[in-house]
């Protein structure tokens, strides 16, 4: 396919989700077109606000326990990391790794992976950098590769899995076993259940970079599927909801309103809520029963003082 109808059908399932997603009775949109360019950009300024703990803490995790946990995943090994966002914690962990073959990072955003692989090309002479883009919510095809690598490992830092529900979480987890062979692992960061005070401080900081990019989607619909919410008439909302363990995200609608997307009108009430994201919170023990489904067992486990994060290595 070539690039142009690559973009076309990446825009038309864009659209498609868009409208199903905004026709249901509780109207949500899918978390992961939140991440375009600029939505790339303002989580990475999340990550440096004061009250979004989780990245910080789990590099402090890594820099904290870099041997251990390279011990852990051991020589030779082909490192696929799941939606490589951020690289510092990459960097940390290709520095710390023995003898590392091969790094292949997978994202659905094209040219901040290929920024990312770029530069870990010159960062890393000795380590073949093969980028895939894909969504890796779904199967995906790892590159043929003439290097010498013993196993994979898999990576999926950044609480990622906790965005999604527990019952996409257990395909993923299924997904990630079919990949992996006799002897590889999968390294997979975690956030953890806490004083719900902290955690919705979290998503509801005081510059407002979190509620900047929750609407930075209603903009992305206007721009690219020719929408025209009125930004000023849709707030950011975050509460945690404590039997369910996670934090919601939604876009409410500040009044009574008339929006037309694609050629099609939707109707919102005053107050009512489009969900576009869900962050699950998880116990260390309440995460390894949950993998056991799927066939892992916790080999290791790494976490910080306050226990706020973890970071966990799962064998098959
Ligand atoms: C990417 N993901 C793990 C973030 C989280 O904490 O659930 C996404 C996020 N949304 C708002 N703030 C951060």
């Amino acid at each position: 396919m070539n690039r142009q109808l690559a973009t076309d059908a990446v825009r038309d399932i864009f659209r498609l989700d868009v409208l199903s997603g905004l026709s249901k009775k509780n109207k949500s949109l899918p978390c992961k077109y939140l991440y375009d360019e600029r939505g790339s950009q303002l989580f990475d300024r999340i990550c440096e606000t004061d009250e979004y703990y989780p990245t910080r803490t789990e590099l402090q995790i890594m820099e904290e326990n870099a041997d251990s946990i390279a011990n852990q995943i051991g020589e030779r090994v082909m490192l696929v990391e799941y939606g490589s966002g951020s690289s510092i914690k990459t960097v940390k962990l290709l520095e710390s790794l023995r003898d590392p073959a091969a790094y292949v990072p997978v994202d659905i955003s094209e040219e901040h992976l290929l920024r990312t692989a770029e530069n870990l090309r010159s960062a890393f002479p000795d380590i073949a950098v093969l980028p895939v883009v894909a969504d890796f919510t779904q199967p995906f095809e790892l590159p043929k590769t003439g290097c010498d690598f013993s196993h994979i490992a898999l990576y999926f830092p950044g609480s990622t899995i906790g965005n999604f529900t527990p019952a996409a979480a257990g395909e993923l987890l299924e997904f990630m076993s079919s990949m992996l062979g006799d002897h590889g692992g999968l390294l997979i960061g975690i956030d953890l259940q806490k004083s719900p005070a902290v955690i919705e401080a979290a998503y509801n900081d005081a510059l407002g970079v979190t509620s900047e990019f929750s609407l930075n989607l209603l903009k992305r619909i206007n721009s690219e599927l020719d929408g025209n919410f009125d930004l000023d008439q849709f707030k950011h909302k975050a509460v945690y909801q404590s039997n369910e363990h996670r934090i919601k995200v939604s876009i409410v609608s500040g009044r009574a309103q008339t929006v037309m997307i694609a050629g099609q009108e939707f109707d919102f009430e005053e107050g009512e809520e489009i969900l576009t994201e869900y962050s699950h919170k998880y116990t260390i023990d309440g995460f390894a029963d949950f993998a056991a489904q799927y066939g892992f067992s916790l080999h290791k486990h790494w976490t910080d003082p306050r226990q706020y994060f973890g970071l966990l290595h799962l064998v098959l």
